[in-house]
């Protein structure tokens, strides 16, 4: 008997973007990110259309035990002194956990728990990111290339945007030339 052998889908790892039959992309722009950059007015000057980030992802089973995988493309910029970012989330599901992995360019990713302690890991070509259950998480670029990364998580987990309708608790800015990590008032 002959056993086939299927082509699965693929991956570049220098720029995330996948080789399949069915790949889904879902595009934000800066106008559906109400409230995320601290600087409002500079927010408001921003062409409605600017893209911020697409997500990428293979079309896969969902269910208990089955996993999503997706690639975030995050373009470089600011608005005002803030890194673009992603709008960031808490699983809809707390206790489900995630993997990013760094393709290419250079950002922070940014963990909160629910006692609303954060902090930031390095982004970079082959960093790995275990983000645990009950933690929120960002990505923000920093560089000045597109940051791009891979993530594998449960299809079950969902997001909670509204749980950080506050904010988190660090921003990440240019100041004087510099990358500036400061700690948010309220956050
Ligand atoms: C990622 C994120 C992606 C976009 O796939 O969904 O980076 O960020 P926001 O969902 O915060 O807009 C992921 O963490 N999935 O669980
Ligand atoms: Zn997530």
């Amino acid at each position: 008997m002959k056993i086939p052998v299927n082509m699965p889908p693929g991956v570049a790892f220098l720029n995330g973007h996948f080789t399949a039959e069915n790949i889904i992309t879902k595009v934000t722009n800066s106008s559906s990110l109400v409230g995320v950059f601290h600087d409002e007015a500079s927010w408001q000057a921003l062409p409605s259309n600017t893209v911020i980030y697409q997500v990428e992802m293979l079309s896969s089973a969902q269910g208990e035990g089955e996993l999503f995988v997706g690639t975030t493309h995050l373009n470089p910029g600011r608005v005002g002194d803030e890194f673009y970012m992603t709008r960031g989330h808490f699983h809809q599901r707390r206790e489900q956990g995630e993997v990013y992995f760094g393709l290419c360019g250079n950002g922070l990713l940014l963990l909160q728990n629910e006692q609303g302690e954060a902090h930031l890991e390095q982004v970079s070509p082959g960093s790995v990111h275990i983000i645990p259950g009950f933690t929120a998480h960002r990505l923000i670029n920093t560089g000045t290339e597109i940051l791009s990364a891979l993530a594998v998580w449960p299809s079950v987990a969902g997001h909670d945007y509204a749980a950080l309708e506050k904010g988190f608790a660090i921003r990440v800015v240019e100041q004087d030339g510099k990358i500036q990590a400061k700690e948010v008032q309220n956050g």
